[in-house]
């Protein structure tokens, strides 16, 4: 049969997930308390509907049953992060053997199932005993991550092929440490650069102690929430503000970790706004020769932006909105349940990008997906009609199929997520899987577009 959208024969096909969203048990097995943990304790008002990470998608008890449904969907690969506090309940020292047991379980039932798993190592859970000492703010955090990370390349490297150092770095940044979304809260953009730059440095050292260690055949790298930047006209001033967002938001992450060195404007700004962060010897070093394998790329709307209308008034604190301002194209498509822009090319745009001015760096599509917000009524035949969510998969693996065609060196797809999941303080409020999990029961159903997933990955298009 010829398809029009064929992909290449070895293309990953799959979803991912991350600890803390799915496992639950967030107080069984040994497992020490994260960030999310102890902010749901404090204030379990932030969280939607005041649901908090204890329970979730109770995968810790039920990952047989999930992996067999990752299997009957097609799936030849899947990305799970491993929850730090739980492997390592201190965020130090001792390993949690139930952990190990736990995870050796999971990764040898997926492998089992011919399907690879991409491990992840940290998906927003600092365990608070870290937190605690400072975070990431803190250098000796950073060595608490590598220790971390070795002990998981020493326990799971010789089954687990593709590593990652972090989910989207910039999300806590500025979720924790610019706008008050996130545990510990904190706005100070100061603090804030500090926590980015040893989140770069703690992901260049995990990446030279797995090359250290020479894990077999293994590739590590790293997933960036790449968010392309649109100017509003090409006016001069639209497209420094389109830049400058496009520095803060991607390059400050995708720089280091592809090219190893930060953009030149980029370290401008910060200098000329007294923000840079303390480093020490031997960081540019590090830096430059622990540039990643792999880049996993989460996209899921694009950033539209225009210039800065009035002067910000140089007494109020730093923010990165100083420099532009965000607004709405007329006549765009929005995914109306999540309140999203929807606009496919970007996800082509992305990978042009990475092909031009990245080396074409190897990379897959780490996350794409459509969350929607009170998807039981869309139940009909004891099934959720996911139409919606085929059509938004179909139109960005079209332009995954275009980038292809024009030399991208993209390798596969994961869709997020696996199943419904808990995120972070919107709790169960937006839907994302290809699998309907109810809360109450935790009974796990297939979606229309499981289905019509299982039939692409089967035929390796459509
Ligand atoms: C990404 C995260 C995921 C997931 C997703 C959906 O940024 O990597 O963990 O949460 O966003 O987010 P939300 O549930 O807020 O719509």
């Amino acid at each position: 049969m010829s398809l029009q959208y064929q992909f290449p024969e070895d293309f990953w096909w799959g979803s991912a997930t991350s600890a803390t969203q799915i496992e639950g048990a967030a107080n069984e097995g040994g497992k020490g308390k994260n960030i999310w943990d102890h902010w749901f304790e404090i204030e379990p008002n932030r969280f939607f509907d005041h649901v908090g990470p204890q329970e979730t998608s109770d995968f810790y008890h039920r990952y047989q049953e999930d992996i067999q449904l990752m299997k009957k969907i097609g799936h030849n690969t899947h990305r799970l992060s491993i929850s730090w506090s739980r492997l390592i309940p201190s965020g130090r020292g001792e390993v949690n053997p139930e952990a190990v047991e736990f995870y050796q379980h999971v990764i040898d039932d997926m492998l089992a199932n011919d399907i690879d798993p991409f491990v992840n190592l940290y998906h927003f859970d600092m365990p608070i005993a870290l937190q605690n000492e400072g975070g990431w703010e803190s250098r000796d955090v950073v060595d608490a991550y590598v220790a971390y990370a070795k002990e998981a390349f020493r326990l799971f490297g010789n089954r687990v092929r593709k590593w990652f150092t972090f989910n989207e770095p910039i999300v806590p940044v500025e979720n924790g440490y610019l706008y008050d979304a996130h545990y510990p809260n904190v706005v100070d953009a100061k603090r804030a650069v500090q926590v980015a730059y040893h989140t770069a440095i703690a992901s260049a050292k995990a990446i030279a102690a797995f090359r250290e260690m020479n894990i077999d055949q293994g590739k590590i790298g790293i997933i960036l929430n790449l968010t392309p930047s649109y100017p509003r006209s090409s006016d001069p001033s639209d497209l420094r503000a389109s830049r400058i967002a496009d520095l803060f938001f991607n390059r400050s992450f995708l720089d280091p970790s592809v090219l190893g060195a930060y953009p030149q404007e980029l370290i401008n700004i910060i200098r000329e706004n007294e923000l840079l962060p303390q480093v020490q010897e031997g960081d540019g070093e590090l830096l430059r020769s622990n540039t990643v394998d792999i880049l996993g790329v989460n996209y899921y709307q694009p950033r539209r932006v225009k210039a800065k209308e009035y002067v910000p008034n140089p007494y109020s604190p730093f923010m990165p909105e100083w420099y532009f301002d965000h607004y709405q194209m007329p006549g765009r498509k929005m995914n109306i349940y999540r309140g999203w822009e929807i606009y496919e090319k970007g996800i082509y745009d992305i990978l042009m990008n990475l092909k031009e001015n990245y080396g074409n760096i190897e990379s897959f599509i780490s996350e794409n997906g459509m969350g929607v917000q009170g998807e039981h009524r869309f139940q009909e035949k004891g099934e959720i009609q996911d139409d919606y969510r085929i059509d938004f998969i179909r139109e960005h693996l079209k332009w995954v199929h275009q980038a292809i065609q024009e030399g991208s060196h993209v390798k596969g797809y994961h869709m997020w997520s696996f199943m419904d999941n808990w995120s972070w303080s919107n709790a169960y409020k937006n839907r994302y899987g290809f699998v309907s999990v109810d809360v109450e029961t935790q009974e796990r159903t297939l979606k229309k577009s499981a289905h019509w997933f299982q039939k692409v990955s089967e035929q390796n298009g459509f």
